[in-house]
């Protein structure tokens, strides 16, 4: 299969939907202006889109067939574009540059970009509450979403992040940090296309564990390239995380090892699609670019 393709087709089919979500709120006349364009300056920045391709890609490889799953994958973007929002906040990582652009806060001061998060994050939820779909499989999908992004997964993660900031923390709290801040969303990613498409409880298990460890390599991924890359190519300050005392896998286990550790965690992912056909191919060529991705 053509990767590149796969990718630029999906991102395209996800663009489009949260575009039909930034033209169904402008219609909506009891938003602020202010407040709607700073959530769809940060929206509509460009992104990889990974999670919500995910979630397209699971929900394919467990036999879903139809576009159907769009808008659930959408939401995934509404919420990692809050996470992204806050954390560079001035209170938390305190970014000037993200997606090739100046941060939300930036450009709309630190009330509205805070606003803008509060908005995508709770709008996620109605955006999924919207679907056409059997109410008891999406409030399966609300759970999984709820659970993924909030203190038991990526707010927890990200409240270790910044008290353990500046300390030399265990390997053990690093590994929570990046399973939670990172990791618990794209899981969740995975999970929610296989929970749509019906996936029986084995495929499910296996869908879930594929989810943790390309989640895990993909913020490992990110520690490294935020040493080796460029600004250029990431579409943001690079080198801030030794700057700012954060704890990194390189920092705790050395860079060399770190790639080491992120390459057997995406052997163990393809390990977990042996069972699934053809159909999980995307899957398995995502876990692949997850290792050798520049941005
Ligand atoms: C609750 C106040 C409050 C804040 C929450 C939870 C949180 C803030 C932030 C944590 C999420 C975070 C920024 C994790 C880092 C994960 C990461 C690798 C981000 C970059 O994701 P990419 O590479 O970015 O997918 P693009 O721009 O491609 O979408």
């Amino acid at each position: 299969m053509n990767l590149s393709r796969y990718l630029r087709d999906k991102r395209k089919a996800v663009d489009n939907s949260l575009k039909d979500y930034i033209s169904l709120k402008k219609k909506q006349k009891d938003i602020p202006k202010q407040l709607l364009e700073s959530m769809a300056y940060s929206l509509m920045a460009g992104g990889k889109r990974i999670r919500p391709v995910l979630c397209i890609a699971s929900y394919e490889a467990a036999g879903g067939k139809s576009t159907s799953i769009l808008p659930i994958a959408a939401s995934l973007e509404l919420i990692h574009t809050y996470s992204l929002i806050h954390d560079d906040l001035p209170s938390m990582d305190n970014d000037d540059f993200r997606r090739n652009r100046p941060t939300n806060h930036k450009v709309f001061g630190e009330a509205t970009a805070i606003l803008a998060g509060d908005a995508l994050l709770t709008d996620a939820f109605n955006f999924i509450s919207e679907k056409k779909a059997d109410p008891a499989k999406l409030i399966r999908v609300i759970q999984e979403l709820s659970h993924a992004s909030g203190p038991c997964g990526m707010v927890g993660g990200q409240a270790v992040d910044i008290i353990l900031e500046g300390t030399k923390a265990k390997k053990k709290d690093i590994i929570y940090i990046h399973t939670h801040k990172t990791g618990s969303l794209i899981r969740g990613s995975v999970r929610i296309g296989a929970i749509m498409a019906d996936a029986p409880a084995v495929k499910l298990r296996s869908l879930t564990e594929y989810g943790e460890k390309t989640g895990l390599a993909f913020q490992i991924t990110d520690d490294i390239l935020d040493i080796i890359g460029t600004k250029e190519e990431m579409g943001k300050s690079t080198g801030a995380d030794s700057a700012k005392g954060k704890n990194t896998y390189p920092s705790a286990f050395g860079l060399e090892n770190s790639m080491k550790i992120a390459e057997l965690l995406i052997d163990e992912a393809l390990d977990c699609l042996r069972v699934f056909d053809k159909k999980a191919d995307p899957l398995r060529e995502i876990a692949r670019y997850i290792l050798l991705r520049r941005n």
